[in-house]
């Protein structure tokens, strides 16, 4: 038998009495400490990935020089493994990630991002260190070059406002 839920707003006596804690994280990076893995491979994007990442770090009040670390790796594939070190050295608040992988004619792309994203995602919750996700990963150049700065914005912003909101977060829960 198919159950469909009234959509009807909650009555009084419905609400949950008293407050109910509700907690987020805010978006200040003052006094915290960040790296960035960047990967070498298609680095014309991964650059602009960077500028923004470390700008967007810069405007939430992370000091650039003191507390903020940038690694590069030769391809997305290496991200999780460095990634992974710098979460478990225990030196940063959070990690952010930034890279692009481009769709070829082979499989090959799809072992990348598989490998990419699982690593990433693994070391996040095995360290419990927050580490965002700025790999691109595109069918084209053209929609690289749209998420780093073109139409649609730039990906480094968001991998830096999600792991300074994060490590705000997780200082709190
Ligand atoms: N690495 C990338 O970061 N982006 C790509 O588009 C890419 N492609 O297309 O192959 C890529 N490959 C290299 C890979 O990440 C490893 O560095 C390599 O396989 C060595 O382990």
């Amino acid at each position: 038998m198919l159950f469909v839920a009234e959509r009807k707003p909650l009555s009084s006596d419905l609400m949950p009495k008293g407050k109910i804690q509700r907690v987020t994280g805010n978006l200040d990076a003052r006094g915290k400490k960040f790296a960035i893995v960047l990967s070498r491979f298609n680095s014309f994007i991964g650059e602009r990935l960077l500028s923004a990442a470390l700008e967007t770090l810069e405007r939430t009040g992370a000091n650039l020089r003191k507390n903020v670390k940038v690694v590069r790796v030769p391809g997305a594939f290496e991200i999780p493994q460095a990634a992974s070190r710098l979460a478990r050295s225990g030196k940063f608040e959070a990690i952010i990630t930034l890279g692009c992988i481009i769709r070829g004619e082979t499989p090959h792309f799809d072992s990348v991002c598989a490998g990419c994203a699982k690593g990433i995602e693994v070391a996040s919750v095995e360290t419990q260190t927050p580490i965002s996700f700025g790999v691109l990963t595109c069918n084209t150049l053209e929609e690289a070059i749209q998420r780093a700065g073109g139409k649609s914005g730039n990906k480094g912003i968001d991998a830096a406002m999600a792991a300074v909101e994060m490590a705000s977060l997780m200082k709190k829960i």
